[in-house]
């Protein structure tokens, strides 16, 4: 049965750097895999996704920012994951859901059981079969990432908002153990690999 896995983590830990790895793991093992991200994976969601994090509305509202993320995520859901699970293939998705509880939940404060609501609405029953996680200090992820781009909108908040996200993630990951788990990204990248690695194998995705 086609799986839908989720990789997740604050700035800089290195989800770009591991949807690679996983999706060769995945095609290794014969699984046909579609890759995308949130928000975005859909021209209406790109749109929505250089709206959120350009630097023009910089006193969009928490409340805005939450129905945009899933008005971007009701599309992709529509037009590329439920269609790509139904043929018959995985989805490997760069941010999901728990991105909207960490970011709008954690960091920006609003009521957990709003965003509940709105996941409730755009996904019905549908969660990810896996949720990875990739777990570092906020000043390990800012220094991994300052290597590289200019900061986005939401990579402009402060370090504080940035711990509140990293809690947040903990504490999804603690509250659902059978389809979240937290991997350590800290050490060298192909000891963060093998931890995946043996997390697919633990969770069932690959055999
Ligand atoms: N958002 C998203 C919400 O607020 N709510 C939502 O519901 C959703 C879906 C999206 C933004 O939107 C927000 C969250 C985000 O702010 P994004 O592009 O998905 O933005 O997320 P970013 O975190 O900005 O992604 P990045 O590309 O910045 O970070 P990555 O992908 O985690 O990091 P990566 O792979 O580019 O790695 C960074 C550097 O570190 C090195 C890599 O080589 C690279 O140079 N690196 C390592 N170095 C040493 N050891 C390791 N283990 C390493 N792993 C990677």
């Amino acid at each position: 049965m086609a799986k839908f896995i989720t990789l997740e983590g604050i700035e800089g830990v290195g989800k770009t750097s591991n949807l690679n790895f996983i999706q060769q793991l995945l095609s290794d093992a014969g699984h046909d895999c579609v890759v995308t991200r949130e928000p975005g994976g859909t021209a209406l969601g790109e749109s929505l996704r250089s709206l959120l994090l350009a630097h023009s509305d910089t006193q969009m509202s928490a409340d805005a920012e939450l129905m945009l993320m899933f008005a971007a995520r009701a599309e992709h859901l529509n037009k590329v994951i439920l269609p790509a699970l139904a043929r018959g293939q995985d989805v490997l998705c760069d941010r999901f859901t728990e991105a909207t509880y960490a970011y709008q939940g954690g960091g920006r404060g609003l009521d957990l059981a709003k965003i509940g609501q709105l996941e409730h609405w755009v996904q019905g029953a549908l969660r990810p079969d896996l949720t990875l996680i990739l777990d570092a200090p906020v000043e390990v992820g800012r220094a991994r990432a300052g290597r590289r781009s200019t900061p986005d909108r939401i990579e402009t908040e402060q370090d504080a908002f940035f711990e509140r996200v990293r809690a947040a993630y903990q504490q999804l990951a603690q509250q659902q153990p059978e389809r979240i788990c937290l991997i350590d990204a800290v050490p060298p990248l192909e000891a963060v690999q093998s931890s995946i690695e043996q997390s697919l194998r633990k969770y069932n995705i690959l055999d």
